[in-house]
């Protein structure tokens, strides 16, 4: 309803994007809201007084935004992603508000200072590694292009751990990001909505003696959404980001209290609440664990019934959905949105199953990230049946109807349909989420052209025989704004002074830059800033590590999630070779190298632990070396994450991007580097490939086996090893 006429004539003073309109919103949050003086406020305090006013800023853009969105009807775009690993906001927001000097001037006024008051904020870990990232990065793309975009996942109370280092060893400790105030969340009860779990399925007739199906005797959790405003880049848009949080449903919890059960209520509230408690830290490892599956379940059952609500409030007809919403699935964890919708469309809406599955297929898109088969999502049939009794009856139905379909196709190919199938047979059966979300969705993409094309040829061959027209490749990508305009505003400065700014919005622009890079002053200007950028992570290393590093060396930097495919192993055993050159010629020994290590592993990979022991027992015997003094230097720095990646991108010289061909389904810290002026030595792998195009192989270091070679070497050194088994039974039989 719209607001009755007024007259008091009412000046929205956040509009005010002033230096003096912002220092005044500072003062007044720091005042009423947080009840605080100048003398009283911690800078926690001071960041959250900044954090207010500009987010009261973002409020009014993001009123109108969804105003406009809802007005025009307009499609929107729906990305499901398990992990949104956001970093921090200030910073960003500042940026894309385009009030940075504002800002800042604002603030020395008042004696204080922007980097100070960002470096309070405490990362949005929601996320693991790349995946999570690449969902966050692309939030930041859609606002600024004007999509109509919204992210679903889950708010977690604890996401990635806080890694330390004791003795060598990464220890795990939990990450409270929402111990202080968290600034840039709105909670929303009023779209709290019911998710079930477990019970059982009834059938019943409807008035028209129709049968039917209904789910009953569940538990059921409150799903709490809390919105976060995604502004674009300087054009007045503003998406939302909206995360779920895991309630005791109350009607579920009075029983017990009217039954005087008071412990068996708080003993069920939080069992209900554990399943937005912590965010699992394994980077590409499915564990086939129920409180997974309760998690994938319960924030893709809230965004499809959130998604059906934004409709309905629209459009009349559910058969029009594909024409105003598509739903991208981050990998297969939000894979049962597919089954959800169909459960909703026949169950709920009374739809046939054809008109469902109809709708339901041209609403869906799948990006798979991985070939690696430890992280092929697959649910056993007994664990699946008991906490979604109904998901199961429709997932067995959409296999029976695919599968009628495929044996047409392929009449009398019995295997094909095993391979096929959405279930895989065995002791216990097996739910595969990627069949799930082939058969559901009218798009599946891969991350990089290899991996787009691995896909085709290896895993999903059968199903791209079948219906090789819903794959294809969308290589993936970062965002400038937080990698290189908010990362590193030195090169910025430089790259916007000699080209202008059009590659903050269009990164095609940065080709302009060919142009001068044989020109001596910006060659100049070029190391200066690079150098600066060194001076000032080797600052931050003497800071937080107590370790003098030489600016002047080369900066040799890994930094990603320890796996054994991404091979910091080889880095290590490099590292090692170097350290030995040095010690059996130093005279000859040419190239001074700092080399930079960062990345968490995942709390139960032992093997991944060991290696981080590995790097800095090495980090121990090079950096305590007298001989070796400012030559070589090993730094594994603690605990990586979105704001130490800022930090150390934009004084790296080499990247270091040597995964197994064929194992890295694209990397997007590559891309990073790539943009920050760092050479890249790396395998043919994952977007590596496609990095060497556009900058031209002579611009790169490319070494070891391509994927295919990769293949012909495992298959040859499986010959020959069954071949000496072969031969030592044979010699074993003889004797
Ligand atoms: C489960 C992943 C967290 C939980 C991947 S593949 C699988 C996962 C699974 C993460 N993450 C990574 O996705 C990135 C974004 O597409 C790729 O760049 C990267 O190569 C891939 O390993």
């Amino acid at each position: 309803m719209p607001d009755k006429k007024v007259d008091l004539q009412w000046t929205p003073i956040h509009k005010d994007m002033t230096k003096d309109g912002i220092r005044l919103s500072f003062q007044v949050n720091r005042e009423y809201t947080l009840a605080k003086d100048q003398y009283t406020a911690t800078a926690y305090d001071n960041f959250l007084a900044l954090s207010i006013a500009l987010r009261d800023r973002l409020v009014e853009r993001w009123i109108v935004t969804q105003q406009e969105y809802h007005r025009k009807n307009k499609k929107r775009v729906y990305y499901l992603s398990m992990e949104f690993l956001i970093g921090r906001l200030l910073g960003n927001n500042i940026i894309n508000l385009g009030c940075e000097k504002e800002s800042k001037d604002a603030l020395d006024d008042l004696g204080l200072e922007l980097d100070e008051l960002r470096e309070q904020e405490v990362d949005a870990g929601l996320g693991n590694g790349g995946l999570g990232r690449l969902a966050a990065c692309f939030l930041d793309s859609m606002a600024t292009l004007g999509i109509p975009a919204h992210g679903y996942g889950i708010r977690y109370d604890y996401g990635i751990f806080n890694q330390k280092i004791q003795n060598g060893y990464q220890l795990e400790k939990p990450d409270e990001w929402l111990k202080l105030k968290n600034p840039w969340e709105f909670a929303r009860p009023e779209y709290a909505l019911a998710v079930h779990f477990y019970g059982r399925t009834q059938n019943y007739q409807d008035r028209n003696g129709k049968p039917c199906i209904a789910w009953v005797d569940t538990q059921n959790i409150l799903a709490m959404p809390y919105d976060i405003p995604i502004p674009g880049y300087c054009n007045d848009i503003v998406n939302t980001l909206r995360l779920w949080s895991a309630r005791s449903s109350e009607e579920f919890d009075f029983e017990y209290f009217n039954d005087g059960d008071y412990e068996k209520a708080v003993y069920q509230k939080m069992f209900s609440e554990n399943i937005s408690k912590v965010l699992y830290p394994n980077d590409g490892v499915s564990q086939g664990r129920e409180l997974r599956l309760k998690q994938e379940y319960f924030f893709t059952a809230a965004a499809i019934a959130d998604i059906i609500r934004r409709f309905k409030a629209e459009n009349t007809n559910l058969t029009d959905l594909p024409k105003k919403a598509v739903i991208q699935l981050n990998d297969t964890h939000p894979a049962l949105a597919i089954v959800e919708l169909m459960r909703i469309l026949v169950d709920m809406e009374q739809l046939e199953w054809e008109a469902a599955w109809n709708i339901v297929t041209k609403t869906f898109a799948y990006t798979n990230h991985t070939l690696m088969p430890e992280a092929l999502e697959c649910w056993t049939v007994p664990l699946f049946e008991k906490v979604l009794p109904r998901h199961l009856q429709i997932v067995y139905e959409i296999n029976f109807r695919f599968l009628k379909e495929v044996a047409n196709y392929f009449p009398g190919d019995n295997e094909r349909l095993s391979r096929m199938s959405l279930i895989e047979e065995g002791n216990p059966k097996r739910i595969r989420m990627a069949h799930l979300c082939i058969v559901g969705s009218f798009s599946i993409n891969g991350v990089s052209v290899l991996h787009s094309n691995l896909l085709k040829i290896n895993l999903f061959k059968d199903f791209y025989e079948y219906e090789p027209g819903k794959f294809n490749n969308k290589t993936n990508g970062i965002t400038q704004r937080r990698w290189l305009l908010k990362a590193n505003t030195r090169l910025s400065k430089l790259v916007s002074d000699t080209i202008g700014n059009e590659w903050i919005k269009n990164l095609d622009y940065l080709e302009k830059l060919t142009a001068y890079a044989k020109k001596s002053d910006f060659v100049k200007q070029w190391q200066d800033v690079k150098m600066q950028n060194k001076m000032f992570l080797a600052n931050y290393i003497e800071k937080t590590m107590q370790i003098v590093v030489n600016p002047e060396s080369l900066f040799d930097v890994q930094i990603k999630r320890i796996h054994e495919y991404k091979r910091q192993l080889l880095f290590s055993l490099f590292i090692i070779a170097e350290y030995l050159k040095l010690k059996h010629d130093p005279q000859k020994f040419q190239i001074q190298r700092t080399f930079i290590l960062a990345g968490k592993a995942a709390p139960g990979y032992f093997i991944a632990k060991l290696i981080i022991k590995f790097i800095n027992s090495i980090a121990d015997v090079i950096n305590h070396d007298k001989g070796v003094k400012d030559r070589l230097k090993v730094i594994f720095m603690e605990n990586y994450r979105v704001s130490l990646a800022e930090k150390i991108f934009p004084a790296s010289e080499l990247s270091e991007q040597i995964s197994t061909a064929g194992t890295e389904a694209s990397g997007t810290g590559n891309m990073k580097f790539m943009l920050n002026g760092a050479l890249t030595i790396g395998t043919l792998d994952g977007a590596n490939i496609e990095i060497a195009e556009a900058v031209g192989n002579e611009n790169m270091f490319i070494f070891g086996l391509r994927t295919e070679e990769v293949e012909a070497k495992k298959n040859r050194d499986i010959l020959r090893k069954n071949t000496s088994i072969i031969i030592q039974s044979y010699a074993k039989f003889s004797i």
